[in-house]
């Protein structure tokens, strides 16, 4: 899943660790120069040279004062004043880095593997503030960081990178399972997105997961538009042995989804799983019917309803999709299909809620609880 991300997230990782790998080589080097200057300069040096110094300025008067002092002593100074640069506060430093075995990562270090991660998260489709947000947060946790030269490197970016990503991914998370159980009976789910990203088929998904949770749900199809579709969604109704209203095609969607609460109210089920037609965000009709349904039915969910390899389109509906009828969560879907991951990273970001669930295949089984932290792990190889 998302395998090409990874791999970028992987080649970032790698690229900061060169870097600081080349740098701390570099002051190793710089290190190693000092040192060998060093012990000619250090205090028994000084107080050698100082000592001859002293012999010299005491020599000087009864020796050959002409024509030896002036050369000698200057000899004699040259190194002493090379002592004194390297023995300065950058070799103070130094020595002290190697004395401790740190290094300080400095904007330098990350900007270049920066800029290459921009482009790759662009290329994955994560929406540009997003990807601003993770570079943002990764300057702010590594810049500045002292870390224990090329070993821990490691450590310090991948923290960065981990926090960058699950401070996205996460925005708005809930426990679904918590708000099931807390809410009053029947609750109203109602899904909502563009033509065949999967949200039938999620329902029937959502039913099979509910009862395996102990919970009840009747099916109301709101998909009075698309030829066909009181059809499919009874073979889902019928294979998990699931109420199902329907009308005929063309009438009143919110009419059907109303009947699907009323049979809920009346027969003690739970949950009520409201389908809608695919619509397209664009569809100023259809999106109104959206609105309507949210007056009539007062559902206490709204689910948008897209699929991963969609990418920044996914991030653009869902934006749109929850300006009209405000969403309460997403359901990413075909996020076993092989997809560039920006819709994940990006969706909860920009709506302000949060991806709930992925569909991973088409089987009844197929839907996963969204979990940023695992998402992340995954996508940085640190799922063992
Ligand atoms: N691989 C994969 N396929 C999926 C997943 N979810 C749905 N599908 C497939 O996507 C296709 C469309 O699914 P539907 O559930 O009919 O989509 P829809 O959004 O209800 O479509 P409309 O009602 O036409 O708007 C079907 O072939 C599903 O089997 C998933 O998580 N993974
Ligand atoms: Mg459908």
């Amino acid at each position: 899943m998302f395998d090409s991300l990874k791999e970028k997230l992987g080649s970032f990782r790698e690229d900061v660790e060169e870097s600081a790998e080349e740098k701390a080589e570099a002051e190793a080097e710089a290190d190693a120069d000092a040192a060998e200057d060093a012990p000619d300069t250090d205090s028994s040096d000084a107080e050698a040279s100082s000592s001859t110094a002293h012999a010299s300025t005491t020599d000087a008067p009864d020796a050959t004062a002409e024509s030896a002092d002036p050369e000698p002593a200057g000899g004699d100074v040259d190194p002493a004043e090379d002592a004194d640069e390297s023995g300065g506060p950058g070799f103070a430093k130094r020595a002290k880095s190697v004395a401790t075995g740190q290094t300080i990562i400095e904007e330098e270090d990350v900007e270049a593997p920066l800029d290459e991660l921009e482009m790759a998260l662009l290329q994955s489709d994560v929406e540009l503030t997003v990807v601003d947000e993770i570079l943002a947060t990764i300057r702010e946790e590594t810049i500045g960081e002292t870390h224990r030269f090329t070993k821990s490197t490691t450590g310090v970016v991948q923290r960065a990178l981990r926090k960058a990503l699950v401070d996205v991914i996460s925005v708005g998370q809930f426990d679904f399972d918590e708000r099931v159980a807390a809410a009053d009976k029947p609750l109203v789910i109602i899904f909502t997105g563009v033509n065949g990203v999967g949200k039938t088929t999620s329902i029937a998904k959502m039913a099979q997961y509910l009862e395996e949770r102990g919970y009840s749900s009747v099916l109301a199809n709101g998909d009075t538009y698309r030829a066909g579709a009181n059809e499919q969604i009874e073979e889902h109704a019928e294979a998990l042995d699931k109420k199902l209203i329907t009308h005929q095609q063309g009438g009143d969607p919110a009419a059907v989804l109303y009947d699907g609460v009323e049979y809920a109210e009346a027969n003690d089920v739970d949950v009520v799983l409201g389908d809608t037609a695919g619509r397209l965000h664009t569809s100023d009709d259809l999106m109104e019917q959206l609105e309507k349904i949210d007056r009539v039915v007062e559902p206490d969910m709204t689910l948008f309803v897209d699929e991963a390899v969609a990418g920044q389109d996914a991030v653009q509906r869902a934006r749109q999709f929850n300006d009209a009828a405000e969403i309460d969560g997403t359901i990413l879907t075909k996020a076993d299909a092989d997809s560039q991951g920006g819709a994940a990273i990006s969706i909860a970001h920009v709506t302000g809620k949060p991806i709930l669930f992925l569909g991973v295949g088409q089987g009844y089984e197929h839907l996963e609880t969204f979990e940023p932290e695992r998402l992340v792990d995954r996508l940085l190889g640190l799922d063992g």
